[in-house]
């Protein structure tokens, strides 16, 4: 077959639902999109791990510090999982931790804003977590198999991760007046950035009609962000916490709830590397992954060694 008739049998199979899979012939766009989207994934999961991290040893309770070190680690796993996913696009790992350090791959802008009290690691859990499992859940239905399948296993998790989340802000607001205003301050931070994870509205949006396309994106940036707010506000109004946009209202045409403009230089400039945290996050990823480097090679050196030990013995 010639280039033309693959990539027009790719389509079909695309077009048909069908799932793609490594060893499957993929132009290299579907490929290179993948490698980016994909790896920017998984470092968003890994360095998001940050933010929360800085409350396990102030947690308010043992209970409270059980379960956020649990969604901590699950956080990391599902790192592991989407490194181990885009492998299989023939990209090694140590490469793509190399193009997160030297600042050629991104991660969510959502991770570079400080965790200053408790009731962050609530709005952390309900509304980042929230957002996370709208647009995975789409991602579920992805046209390459292995992202597909990492994703249906992250959400699960992700679901317990809102739920905790929301349990936070939900006893917050049924504390004293302090706490009830520590809640409303979260909420107050972490919202705009929330909205700001699904990423630039789609007439900006360099990678969606491609993405689209293939079927690697099967909703588009603006329709997710939408989905997100809808599902959200009643959970706000629900435990009495007031959603800080002064233009939201229902829309009782489209039964959407329509917002304000979201601050893009906001956005870009932290994409930049310009936010409150950006620098302090990847010198802390960089500082502890040269620490690890002994574990690195002793895994490598015990794999090393059970080959051989195979090798004999066959
Ligand atoms: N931050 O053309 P598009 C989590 C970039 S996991 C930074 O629309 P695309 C779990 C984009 O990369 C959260 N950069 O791009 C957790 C592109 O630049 P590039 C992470 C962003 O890929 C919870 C440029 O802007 N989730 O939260 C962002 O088609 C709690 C143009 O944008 C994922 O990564 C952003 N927010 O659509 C962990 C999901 N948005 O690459 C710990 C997978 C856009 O050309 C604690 N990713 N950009 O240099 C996706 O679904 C997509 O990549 C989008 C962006 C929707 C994020």
């Amino acid at each position: 077959m010639n280039e033309e008739q693959k990539l027009n049998q790719f389509q079909a199979r695309i077009d048909a639902d069908e799932k793609i899979e490594p060893r499957d012939w993929m132009p290299d766009g579907y490929r290179k999109t993948l490698i980016r989207q994909m790896s920017q994934h998984a470092h968003s999961e890994v360095i998001g791990m940050q933010p929360e991290g800085n409350w396990v040893l102030r947690a308010p309770s043992l209970r409270a510090k059980k379960i956020l070190l649990a969604k901590i680690q699950d956080e990391g796993g599902h790192g592991l999982y989407l490194y181990s996913a885009t492998e299989t696009l023939g990209i090694d790992r140590t490469e793509m931790i190399e193009q997160l350090q030297q600042g050629n791959a991104k991660y969510s802008s959502v991770f570079n804003y400080p965790t200053l009290n408790w009731a962050d690691i609530g709005a952390i859990g309900w509304l980042v977590d929230g957002a996370a499992i709208v647009n995975q859940t789409m991602l579920a239905k992805c046209s390459y198999g292995p992202y597909s399948r990492a994703m249906l296993r992250i959400c699960k998790e992700e679901g317990f991760h809102q739920r905790q989340g929301y349990e936070i802000m939900g006893k917050m607001m049924t504390g004293t007046q302090a706490q009830r205003e520590m809640a409303q301050d979260a909420m107050n931070r972490w919202w705009w950035p929330a909205l700001m994870m699904f990423g630039p509205h789609d007439s900006e949006s360099a990678h969606s009609q491609e993405s689209m396309k293939w079927k690697i994106k099967v909703e588009s940036n603006d329709k997710l962000r939408q989905r997100f707010v809808n599902r959200t506000v009643e959970q706000a109004h629900h435990i009495g916490l007031t959603v800080p946009d002064p233009l939201l209202s229902y829309n009782k045409e489209t039964l959407n709830w329509s917002f304000g403009p979201i601050n893009w230089d906001e956005f870009w400039s932290i994409v930049k590397g310009n936010g409150p945290c950006n620098e302090q996050r990847m010198s802390h990823h960089i500082k502890y992954h040269n620490e690890g480097a002994w574990v690195r090679e002793a895994a490598l050196a015990f794999e090393e060694n059970l080959t051989k030990k195979q090798t004999v013995s066959i």
